[in-house]
């Protein structure tokens, strides 16, 4: 670590994440393009609009071994086809860093995957944690009505890897069917 950090309080609202962030980075819809598994009903919903499917508000932190980097994550209500609005989802650039995500307000599911493409899930509500343990990719959905809340906290030297879902997808899909969320394979899969 490069010297001394002045400690730093952070105010979190249950409802609304983090509320000064020193930086919002916000995800839309043209921004997942190829994540979903219906790419007609995807190319026609952006046709018409453009919504905000999530944003993650930040606290600079030093990007270093030995910090917690901690941020909130909103996954607004919506889905494209049957499939609920979720994160991109990602492994760490470090894979045997761990992360924390605990949920804030709203409802969801925090899934997660090996890179041989096993998979789990943790159903989120508010109170519970997810434990990340090292080497699982993790891909959040919001399969309520309202926005999905949660903190996330992870190693400073974690970094993050896109790459590999945006070329291979995750092993399973949350769509809702019969109003409840189910979790299937999906058969946009490859390994
Ligand atoms: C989270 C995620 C956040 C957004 O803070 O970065 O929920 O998801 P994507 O990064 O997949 O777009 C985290 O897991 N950090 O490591
Ligand atoms: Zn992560």
């Amino acid at each position: 670590m490069k010297g001394l950090m002045e400690p730093i309080k952070t105010l979190v609202s249950f409802k609304k994440g983090v509320v000064y962030p020193d930086g919002v980075n916000e995800r839309k819809l043209n921004e997942m393009r190829g994540m979903y598994v219906d790419d007609f009903t995807f190319e026609t919903l952006l046709s018409q609009d453009n919504p905000l499917i999530y944003e993650v508000k930040e606290i600079n932190i030093p990007q270093e071994k030995g910090h917690i980097i901690y941020s909130t994550t909103t996954i607004y209500p919506g889905k494209v086809g049957k499939e609920y609005f979720m994160t991109k989802g990602h492994f760490h650039l470090r894979e045997d860093t761990a992360e924390i995500y605990f949920c804030l307000e709203g409802e969801g599911y925090l899934l997660m995957q090996t890179k041989e493409g096993r998979a789990s899930a943790i159903h989120m509500k508010p109170g519970v944690l997810g434990y990340i343990p090292p080497y699982w990719g993790h891909r959040t959905m919001n399969t309520g009505d309202r926005e999905f809340v949660f903190l996330a906290l992870f190693p400073g030297d974690a970094g993050h890897n896109y790459e590999i879902v945006e070329k291979h997808g995750f092993s399973k899909i949350m769509v809702e069917e019969n109003g409840k969320p189910v979790l299937k394979d999906n058969p946009k899969y490859t390994l």
